[in-house]
């Protein structure tokens, strides 16, 4: 291949679309170097050392954390920003009402107008990562460039990434060309040197999608989502796309193995919007005895149907990229036994020993800290010492409760799926889908109150549908479309579906049900409900556990609570099928003739139930 710019590649490298692809974006944004990136250990070494060196990673105090770092990202590049994420498709219907929709030609033009010289004094990594075990049935490849060496070192926690990757591209592997740039570069374009900074980025913010092509282009930021292009941009965006033309599904959810007192084996996946509960509920320790409870996923699901004509699942990350605040010894162990080294932290807070802290980490916060923002830290300083969508990189491989059936590329077998919000009214602690289609409304209809996952006022009450709001690569209508086409296609094979929420309040605002471990009461009474062993009634949102069938065996609950958890008020259950006829009509006549009829139905035993 003739080219002004060496390439640099490994001889293994024979795509030519690939090799077409690199030169080109490497001739637009004119990096100092370009550099390969094998996924080895010396290669990991050097990076590390070469960002302590340039003051972007503090190195963790090895006695207590080896081998993990703190950074601390710019105030302003903190989390997704949904307002200035693109779904490109050619048409703009088929982006829908819920997303942002540009053309895809001017977009081209525009961000190529963004990257010009934009690596200029920059080293360009080329990081090749695949999206489950190597090789798998259901695996992906793609490729990220990207001039930050922070979404480098990521990337290969969050990923199979390297050589093995890259191994996987033949001439014909179809792969995801991905492009990203922090948008800052050290060589301006009359010559002049720019002084770096330790969280380089730039206010101007692109994230964009190309479904059609399968193309990523990613600008400004170098925060999470907005960086590591393999996670929501490809795994979910794309993902989702690929999933509506080949027959499959990519989803927020995480996957959990439990198998019951006597053995019994039972895999399910959940959806939650962001920073709503996923990681938690896939590190679960069950506090009723005998239940043992594995992780397999905990954020991205990519489902298949497969053998005997069931729906298959595998995690095709290989990190976890989670929440820190809120996880401590009391909430999620797992999660923190997790951390015990070889993680990259971001904005959370450095204690005086080197190590690192975060608000529910302990009871007690110590005396002094250096907060996210790098400024001295007490408790009366009234502010908070970690962001609140501080995270954690790490691999899940240090998951204690890690399942083999992770490393299994075919997947594992899905008998339920999961649905829940942030609801602190209306939505019981859990109910059951009627049928599946019953389930898909159930997912449309989702709401959560926001979080600190992405720029916007959080708590503010939003629908969510299937957690996916942010994350559907293409009209949402036609998401729903598929899933029901899906479930005809499964047939009898199809898992139950189930909706919950752990975040109901009562009167004086506080949370009616105690959560995380105890969830696995909710998870006994849906796999009993799997096996048909269940009693219920039906109530006019689902089907619910009759009284007696829910498991409340050494738990006290205050008097009333159970009640209220469960409670349905018909009335303010009106009033939602009424915002969810207009949120349904914004979607014309792309919305399922199957949705309107649920609603309807659902009206209808709501009013027989008033
Ligand atoms: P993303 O990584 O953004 O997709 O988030 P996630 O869905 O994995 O959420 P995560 O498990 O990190 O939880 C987010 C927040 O919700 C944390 O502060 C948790 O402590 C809190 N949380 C999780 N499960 C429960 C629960 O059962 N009850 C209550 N009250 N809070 C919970
Ligand atoms: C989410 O927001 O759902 C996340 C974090 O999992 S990020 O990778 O930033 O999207
Ligand atoms: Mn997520």
């Amino acid at each position: 291949m003739k080219t002004a710019i060496d390439l640099n590649a490994p001889e293994m490298v024979t795509n030519r679309a690939l090799l077409h692809w690199l030169s080109d974006i490497v001739e637009l944004t004119k990096p100092a170097d370009i550099r390969w990136c094998n996924g080895s250990q010396a290669e990991w070494y050097e990076l590390t050392r070469q960002l302590i060196d340039q003051g972007v990673m503090t190195q963790l105090n090895p006695e207590l954390r080896p081998d993990s770092f703190l950074v601390r990202s710019d105030p302003d590049d903190v989390a997704r920003v949904e307002d200035r994420t693109f779904i490109c498709s050619v048409n703009e219907a088929d982006a829908g009402p819920t997303n942002n929709w540009r053309d895809p030609d001017q977009m081209i033009d525009k961000l190529r107008e963004l990257f010009d010289g934009c690596m200029r004094g920059r080293t360009m990594y080329v990081v090749p990562f695949s999206m489950g075990p190597l090789g798998g049935p259901i695996s992906q490849v793609g490729i990220q460039l990207t001039d930050s060496p922070y979404a480098v070192l990521n990337m290969r926690i969050m990923t199979r990434m390297g050589d093995d990757a890259l191994r996987q591209i033949d001439d014909d592997t179809n792969w995801v060309p991905a492009v990203h740039s922090v948008g800052m570069p050290l060589i301006d374009a009359v010559g002049n040197t720019i002084d770096d900074v330790p969280w380089p980025c730039n206010t101007t913010k692109y994230i964009c999608h190309f479904p059609e092509s399968r193309e990523i282009w990613s600008y400004g930021s170098g925060y999470g989502g907005n960086a590591l292009l393999s996670k929501k941009c490809f795994a979910l965006r794309i993902g989702s796309f690929m999933g509506k033309q080949e027959g499959w599904l990519a989803e927020h959810m995480l996957i959990l193995k439990l198998t019951n007192p006597v053995g019994k084996v039972f895999h399910v996946a959940a959806a939650f919007p962001s920073a709503c509960g996923k990681t938690n509920l896939a590190m679960i320790t069950p506090t009723i005895p005998g239940w043992k409870a594995e992780t397999i996923g905990d954020d991205i699901a990519w489902l298949r149907p497969g053998k005997g004509g069931r729906l298959f699942a595998i995690n095709p990350e290989a990190g976890f990229f989670g929440v820190a605040p809120g996880t401590g010894y009391a909430t999620n162990e797992v999660a923190m036994d997790t951390l015990w080294g070889n993680t990259i932290f971001t904005n959370v807070a450095l204690t005086d020993d080197g190590d690192v802290w975060w608000e529910g980490m302990t009871d007690k916060a110590p005396d002094h800290l250096i907060d996210w923002r790098g400024d001295d830290w007490t408790p009366s300083s009234g502010r908070p010492a970690a962001h609140p969508n501080a995270r954690f990189t790490v691999p899940v491989e240090q998951c204690p409760t890690l399942s083999d059936d992770w490393f299994e590329s075919a997947g594992v077998p899905i008998d339920a799926i999961i649905f829940g919000g942030r609801r602190a009214t209306n939505v019981p602690l859990v109910a059951e889908a009627f049928d599946w289609k019953h389930g898909v409304f159930l997912g449309a209809t989702m709401s959560s109150e926001q979080t600190a996952a992405a720029e916007g006022t959080v708590g503010a009450l939003r629908r969510d549908p299937f957690a996916m709001l942010p994350f559907c690569g293409y009209n949402m209508a036609d998401y729903w479309g598929h899933w029901l086409s899906m479930g005809k296609s499964l047939g009898k094979n199809a898992p139950k579906i189930f909706q919950v929420n752990w975040f109901r309040k009562d009167d004086n605002g506080k949370f009616l049900w105690p959560g995380f471990g105890e969830n696995s009461r909710v998870l006994e009474w849906i796999c009993r409900r799997v096996e048909g062993t269940a009693k219920t009634y039906e109530a006019a949102i689902g089907i619910v556990p009759a009284r007696g069938s829910f498991n409340l065996e050494g738990i006290e609950m205050p008097r009333g609570a159970m009640m209220k958890l469960f409670n349905v008020n018909p009335p303010s259950w009106l009033d939602e099928c009424d915002q969810t006829e207009e949120f349904f009509s914004t979607f014309g006549d792309r919305l399922p003739v199957e949705m309107t009829k649920q609603l309807g139905a659902l009206r209808r035993r709501l009013k027989k139930a008033a």
